[in-house]
């Protein structure tokens, strides 16, 4: 299979070949970055999965190492799926992952240890014969997976989560133990919502109220709020809520301003799925890790050999309205920066675009703040669409519909009479009280090859427009954009596939289709490099 392929990133985690899906088991220990995932090794498509297993110092560079975990004993012979690590006291890592033992997709919660701690990269991965740790004991037991890691409570006892489903409501199933081997189910979940469907991937921890550093899982008390994630098996989308954790009586309940819905807050409105957090104590910072699949046909990823990359690590903390979560790519991707063009004072009139050139645009990081001398022009906002989705509003509302303040923003991965191009844009609409603010990423244009999904991904912006600015932040990479709205409080991830629009033949503009005038107060471009990638 020829590897050299013209979507492949350059600088998004990708092994050499094959299929990849969920992050597992993310973690720090010892001055190293250990990042595990669900591969198949044996081909392009969804199966055979197994726990490989990269090493890092920088999260950028990437050493790939022999599978970790992997089908071998009656616990886990049909399947060796999601999980977390945890660090123990004694400075001893410990992973949790859910096994399948039977044609009939039964699901138990098995745990891994290193066979030899003081290896830097933690080779080798033993699973002791005490497993399973948990049987599917008054659960779902085809709907009882993805550990996460555990917390350790006041009352001297661990905690996990395991995703669950009990007909149609999703749940987080807790456990508790004193020695972590032996494991009793809580009476009730820690929370759950109706209609959600499977949650897989559940994530739980703390965010400070009063800092952008993050927090180890088992810091409960304290000026704090939690995070509880899920993704939904069904929809394939994932969404979170704020709130809080009553430790005394093992309850999550999300803040009345957190709806539980994924028509609500998720931490990227695009192709994000099975995402998993953990904090670095290094640099006192919680990381998040998230999946995008291919947009393509299995037929495609089967031709190009592989399928599957990994979103840029990104730094997560409770944003300043305490209402949702912010977003930004680990400051080690900066390492990657290139050749940098700037641009200031760029005025941008209706029906403009104006190229940003001397970069590498297939490959590129761009930062740029847009602004706009009044609201006054702002499109109505139609009361009805407040229950619209807003990637249904994006669908009617493209970046080639004029508006009144924007749309704005970038058209990436562009070719250069725009056959092909990705839109990564504003439009600023006026609401009774309020201004609202829609970003789209939309793969519509993206190609022109056809059979491809090329959703309006789109998201709204809870943003303070005082200061009549904005800013965005795309990575551009080949055949991922990721993009970044108002200092990382939206954030879409978009894959496409452009037929022209590759590599030297890539271009990139900066657009205004509104009436209001548009500037570019300062836009800084620059080429990415390929940094070791597996
Ligand atoms: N992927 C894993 C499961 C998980 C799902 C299997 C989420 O453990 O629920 O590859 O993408």
């Amino acid at each position: 299979v020829e590897l050299n392929h013209l979507h492949r990133t350059g600088f998004h985690f990708q092994p050499k070949r094959h299929w990849i899906n969920d992050p597992n088991g993310p973690m720090y220990y010892n001055g190293i970055y250990h990042f595990f995932y669900q591969y198949n090794p044996k081909g392009a498509v969804w199966g055979n999965i197994v726990w490989a297993h990269s090493v890092s110092t920088d999260l950028i560079n990437w050493k790939p190492l022999p599978p970790a975990i992997y089908p071998s004993k009656p616990f886990d012979q049909y399947g060796t799926w999601s999980g977390s690590a945890t660090i123990l006291p004694g400075n001893k890592p410990i992973i949790l992952y859910t096994g399948i033992i039977d044609e009939n997709n039964t699901q138990v919660q098995n745990y891994a240890i290193p066979a030899n701690y003081s290896d830097p990269y933690l080779q080798k991965w033993i699973k002791p014969n005490n497993n399973p740790l948990v049987f599917p004991v008054g659960v779902n037991k085809t709907a009882f997976r993805d550990p996460t890691t555990a917390w350790f409570g006041k009352d001297g006892h661990w905690r996990i989560l395991v995703g669950g489903r009990r007909k149609h409501r999703g749940m987080a199933h807790l456990y508790r133990s004193r020695d972590f081997m032996k494991w009793t189910k809580a009476q009730h979940p820690l929370h759950s919502s109706a209609m959600t469907g499977m949650w897989e991937c559940p994530d739980f921890y703390p965010v400070s109220l009063d800092s952008e550093n993050g927090l180890e899982v088992s810091v409960i008390e304290g000026n704090i709020k939690h995070v509880l994630k899920v993704s939904l098996d069904e929809t394939r989308y994932e969404y979170y809520t704020i709130g809080k954790y009553f430790t005394k009586i093992d309850k999550y309940v999300p803040d009345n301003t957190s709806i539980d819905s994924w028509a609500r807050l998720r931490y990227d409105y695009g192709n994000f799925y099975a995402s998993k957090t953990f904090f670095d104590y290094g640099k006192n910072r919680r990381i998040l890790w998230g999946w995008a699949n291919e947009s393509d046909t299995s037929i495609e990823d089967v031709k190009k050999g592989w399928a599957g990359i990994q979103t840029i690590p990104r730094k997560v903390w409770l944003d300043k309205s305490k209402k949702q979560l912010a977003q930004w790519p680990v400051e080690e991707l900066e390492t990657l920066r290139r050749r940098k063009v700037h641009l200031s004072n760029q005025k941008l009139n209706l029906g403009d675009h104006v190229e940003i050139k001397g970069i590498t645009a297939a490959q590129a990081d761009v930062e740029v703040t847009f602004s706009f001398p009044s609201l006054d022009k702002a499109e109505a906002f139609d009361p009805s669409w407040v229950n619209m989705d807003a990637q249904e509003l994006c669908k009617h509302k493209g970046s080639t519909v004029q508006g009144g303040v924007g749309p704005f923003g970038l058209l990436t991965l562009a070719s250069q009479q725009l056959e092909e191009y990705t839109p990564v844009f504003f439009r600023v609409f006026k609401a009774k009280d309020n201004h609202v603010v829609l970003m789209c990423s939309d793969a519509t244009s993206s190609s022109l090859k056809k059979k491809l999904y090329k959703p309006s991904f789109a998201g709204f912006v809870n943003v303070d427009l005082a200061e009549n600015k904005l800013s965005l932040r795309s990575l551009i990479d080949n055949s991922v954009v990721e993009s970044f709205g108002a200092g990382g409080k939206t954030c879409i991830t978009s894959r496409v596939y452009p037929t022209l629009a590759v590599f030297k033949d890539a271009h990139l503009y900066v657009f205004n289709n509104g009436t209001e005038t548009v500037t570019v107060e300062n836009l800084d471009a620059w080429s990415m490099n390929y940094p070791l990638m597996n």
